[in-house]
């Protein structure tokens, strides 16, 4: 088996899933400045390193996406920060993109930039200790959205990116988000990724990429964020799943959720319902950030020096997380703290 097969095994097998810790430093600013606090490169590697080195990543964490910033700093105790993933049981990851720009010719749409000097960039990363890579393209529901330009283009993107990842002896992570944004429903939600995701497998398959050395990270199927519809989690669960196998080539070996906006109990309950219901060929799993990040964050900022606190916080989420991508999460664990 190839080296970015076993890569994409390692980061997905016995319920691990993925810590995305990619965010760039607009957003960190954002979420430390949500909690108050100063976002300098310091305080971003503090708390980043305080959940690297938790006792849950052996069990539970099987890759970290990281951001430019962050693969090139080093820990408290000396080590690089890809060691110290490393030496604590998960795969360095790194994300490739340059961010979602304004989309020429579609108002309101996006498209994700980084295709330039990418070859460069990866063999940086790749010695760096990267050994998987992110790229996510972002798209709006709306009535006419999103559009074929937005679909065709971002799914070009991806396909260009995943072969160069390839090529540098990574394994690309493939993430087409549509946001939750919306007074839409989950059939449209179901509709629209669809197409979506189609679109990115033939762009794909025209790039050469192999399949079996790629993850995807979709959004769930659920109703927009302004929307009346109240639809279980099981009714999530099934159209998800459909969705998905529909849409997905088999050899494709995992599926990493993205949380997007998500609390961290939908998150896992989400999850947990896809997992109790998956009869397919995927291994089906986490790449949260908010969804692992945000109680974490929360308890961190009361005290910046209680490193222990904070990961006790984070292990429970990565715990939880880890049980819901074996179908074993129940409230009752939720709540056993
Ligand atoms: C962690 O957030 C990443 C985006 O950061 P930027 O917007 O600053 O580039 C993002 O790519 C993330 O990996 C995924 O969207 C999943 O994160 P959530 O929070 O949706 O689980």
């Amino acid at each position: 088996m190839s080296d970015l097969h076993n890569i994409a095994k390692k980061i997905l097998s016995n319920g691990k899933g993925i810590l995305a810790a990619d965010e760039s430093t607009v957003t960190m600013t954002k979420r430390l400045s949500s909690v108050n606090v100063e976002s300098n490169p310091d305080n971003r590697l503090l708390f980043r390193e305080t959940l690297f080195s938790s006792s849950s990543m052996k069990d539970c964490i099987g890759g970290v996406i990281l951001y430019d910033e962050t693969i090139k700093q080093i820990s408290s105790g000396g080590k690089s920060i890809p060691e110290l993933i490393k030496d604590n049981g998960a795969v360095p990851g790194i994300k490739v993109d340059t961010g979602a720009k304004d989309l020429a010719g579609s108002k309101n749409e996006k498209i994700t930039e980084g295709l330039d000097g990418l070859r460069e960039r990866l063999k940086e990363y790749y010695e760096l200790g990267a050994r998987f890579t992110k790229w996510r393209g972002v798209y709006i529901i709306s009535d006419n959205l999103p559009s074929k330009l937005s679909i065709i283009s971002n799914a070009h993107a991806l396909g260009r990116y995943a072969s160069l990842a390839q090529e540098s002896g990574m394994v690309p992570i493939v993430e087409p988000e549509i946001l939750m944004d919306g007074d839409h429903s989950a059939e449209v939600c179901y509709k629209k990724t669809s197409e979506v995701i189609k679109r990115c497998y033939e762009e794909l398959y025209l790039n050469n990429v192999d399949l079996k050395g790629t993850i995807l990270k979709p959004n769930m199927i659920l109703s927009g964020t302004n929307s009346k519809e109240k639809i279980s989690k099981s009714r999530v669960a099934e159209l998800t799943i459909e969705c998905l196998t529909n849409n997905v080539p088999s050899e494709v070996p995992g599926i990493a959720f993205l949380s997007g906006g998500q609390t961290e109990i939908e998150a896992v309950a989400n999850l947990n319902e896809v997992n109790k219901l998956n009869n397919s060929s995927f291994i089906i799993t986490y790449s949260y950030g908010r969804a692992l990040q945000q109680s974490a964050l929360k308890f961190w900022s009361k005290d910046i020096s209680n490193i222990k606190g904070t990961q006790e916080v984070f292990n429970h989420r990565a715990k939880m997380c880890t049980l819901a991508a074996l179908g074993k999460w129940t409230e009752n664990l939720e709540n056993s703290k």
